[in-house]
This record gives C-alpha cells, sequence and structure tokens, in this order.
C-alpha cells in the first residue's frame, strides 16, 4: 500500500511466484513470457514507453460479485492468469511488464478508483494496461483511468453475456452495473455514452435491461452474430458503435459457452465459442489502433475445470499482443484477413480463408 495509491499491492514474491514455466533457452526464439516479464512498482516514476508495451495489473477483489448476489472466487483470478500466462512463447517487438494488484478494499467504488489510479499512470506513460480480473465491477475503474489519461470518454466494448447495465442499488455498484457506472458519468460529462455490448445472450438479461440499453443507444450484438459469415455486419455495427473514439476493450469470460468457460461466477450454457469468428472480431477491434486499454474479467479459479476458464483468458491475453503488433504494424497484415485501416476501417475481407497465413495460429 502507498499513499497516492491506495489498495496497490506491488509484485511480491507471490506475484514472482505464478510466473512459473517451462525453459527451453535463453535465446530469443526460444523464450516464454516468464523469462522476459519485467516487475516493477507502480508508485515508483515510469519512464514513457515508446516501443509496444503490455502492462498487467490484477484487480483482486470479488467484491462487486458478492455485492451481486454471484458466486465468488474470482479475487483468485489475477493470480491464476499470471500461471497460465507463464508459457505462452514470447511476442518479438513486445515488452511485457507486471505491475501488480488492486485489493479489494472497503466498497466496491473505493476498488474501482484505485484501479483507475492504476490505469491512468499506466496510459499515460504509453502502454497497453490488460487488467486480470476480478469481477466485473473493474471496467468502471477500467474505463475511469483512460478517461483520465486522454481527456475524454472512450468507447466501451464489452464481449459479455451480461449487459451490466443494472441500476445502481443504493448500497452502492456492483458486478452488474460497471456499465451504468460508465452511463452516468457520460451524463454528468456531457459526453457520449458508446456502448458496444458483444455476445449478449436474450436469457441471461431481462427485458427491462434491454430496454435500458435501448435507452442507452447502446450497440448490441447477440451471440448469433459471432457467425463467420455475418462479421462484416458486426465489424460495421462496431465501427459505428465506436464512431472513431478511442476504446476500452472487456471481455467477460461468461460471454463464452460453459464448456469453454465454466470458472465464472454466471456460466452460459449457449455462449460463443472462442473460435475463428470470435477471434477475427477480437483481432479487428484491437487492429484498429484505438484500443487504449484491455481486460479479462470473472475467472473464477475454485470454479474451473483443469483451468479450462484461466487458459482461455491467458490465449485472449496471446491474441492482445498480436493485435498490438498488427496496430503497431499496419502495413504488416499478419492476420491475413482483417484489414487494418488507420481510420477504423475494421471491414472484414471477403476472401475469408484464401489466406494461406490465416490459420496459422
Ligand atoms: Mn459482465
Amino acid at each position: 500500500m502507498s499513499a497516492g495509491f491506495p489498495l496497490y499491492s506491488a509484485p511480491n514474491a507471490a506475484t514472482r511466484a505464478a510466473w512459473q514455466g517451462r525453459i527451453d533457452g535463453e535465446s530469443a526464439a526460444l523464450l516464454r513470457w516468464h523469462q522476459t516479464v519485467q516487475f516493477i512498482d507502480l508508485t515508483q516514476p515510469l519512464e514513457h514507453y515508446f516501443d509496444p508495451t503490455i502492462c498487467f495489473i490484477g484487480y483482486a477483489s470479488d467484491l462487486g460479485v458478492r455485492a451481486n448476489s454471484g458466486r465468488v472466487g474470482c479475487a483468485d483470478g489475477p493470480a491464476r492468469l499470471r500461471m497460465c500466462m507463464a508459457s505462452l512463447p514470447m511476442v518479438e517487438g513486445i515488452t511485457f511488464i507486471d505491475f501488480g494488484d488492486i485489493v479489494a478494499g472497503a466498497t466496491v467504488l473505493e476498488t474501482q478508483e484505485a484501479l483507475a489510479v492504476a490505469i491512468e499512470k499506466i496510459v499515460r506513460a504509453g502502454a497497453m494496461p490488460v487488467i486480470l480480473g476480478g469481477g466485473h465491477d473493474q471496467a468502471f475503474g477500467h474505463f475511469l483511468g483512460v478517461a483520465r489519461a486522454i481527456g475524454s470518454a472512450p468507447a466501451c466494448i464489452n464481449f459479455d453475456a451480461h449487459l451490466d447495465l443494472r441500476p445502481i442499488p443504493v448500497e452502492g455498484p456492483n458486478s452488474g452495473t460497471a456499465f451504468t457506472q460508465v452511463w452516468d458519468w457520460c451524463k454528468a460529462s456531457s459526453a457520449p455514452f458508446r456502448y458496444i455490448a458483444l455476445g449478449v445472450q436474450r436469457l441471461a438479461n431481462t427485458s427491462f435491461l434491454f430496454t435500458r440499453a435501448e435507452q442507452a443507444c447502446a450497440t448490441l450484438v447477440d451471440a448469433d452474430g459471432f457467425a463467420i459469415d455475418t462479421i462484416d455486419v458486426v465489424m460495421d455495427a462496431i465501427n459505428d458503435g465506436v464512431d472513431e473514439a478511442e476504446i476500452c476493450l472487456s471481455v467477460d469470460l461468461d460471454v463464452f459457452a460453459a464448456g469453454f468457460a465454466p470458472g465464472v461466477s454466471a456460466p452460459t450454457a449457449m455462449g460463443i465459442a472462442p473460435d475463428a469468428s470470435f477471434r477475427r472480431v477480437f483481432r479487428g477491434i484491437l487492429a484498429s489502433g484505438l484500443v487504449r486499454g484491455v481486460e479479462i474479467a470473472e475467472l473464477c479459479p475454485a470454479l474451473d475445470i483443469d483451468d479450462h476458464t484461466a487458459r482461455l483468458g491467458a490465449a485472449i491475453a496471446f491474441e492482445v499482443a498480436l493485435g498490438l503488433l498488427d496496430a503497431q504494424n499496419p502495413e504488416e497484415d499478419t492476420d491475413g484477413n482483417v484489414e487494418m485501416d488507420v481510420d477504423m476501417d475494421m471491414d472484414v475481407d471477403p476472401d475469408i480463408g484464401t489466406d494461406p497465413e490465416g490459420d496459422e495460429r
């Protein structure tokens, strides 16, 4: 803990212990994330990161899930994600830093504010924060930190079975209210609320919540939208919703079907698959170069089966690293399918699957 950085826990022995994994050698071509990740105390002055840099910060709190009557345990999510990311192969050109964790305070609001302080500092230093969750109440801290750093309201793109637009109870916010908080913040700041919810489940939200989404002028793509032949429609919808703003990108792991993501507070029977359709959309968003922060939310290790959900979260972090490279080098179309137009035109090439490099990863 530190004055100015409330509820912050700098990388410690447990943080380092999580980053253990296979060692094939020390040459660049053999390295894995755990061999190169740096540990930095966020309370220290940061250099400016001119090269692509991913900064992990854990949101080790399930206060919001508890307050939302969900199954608790996601406070252990950050540690498990680190363990599953440890042996991922190095992505050349990306620097990885672990800044430790935000830990739960007395209230959700206080914990969100602590995250916002950390995110603002990371974004101001020119790096890409990747929040390791943690309850989805983290999304408001994420938004707030980015908004303060860039001086405007970013768009929120949220892969989630749930709309997370619940009214805020008198007791305070919870894991189902983060985007209501963003909406309220935007109203209070006379800023547009740009909310794009992807993979939304009809059965996971009451019609009251869909009405609220309509009132908020949110862009919704339901789970059926994630088919290879509808990606261009999804991309157009995202483009329209983002409206050239900078982006906070959120992945609530319960957007995926329970078979892929059992280790979440609220599993989704018919969720989307982490397949090529999802990956093309996810990469397309990152390739825009407008993403200022990413979060992986709601991993609950105690409910997981053989780390399926934790590994999926780690795989998403890997996609972020690849996407960040794509965003840096838009002319090098390593993906092979998504046009990386810096004008935020994330249309998909109609010749899907014809590029021999397209399926390499
Ligand atoms: Mn959520």
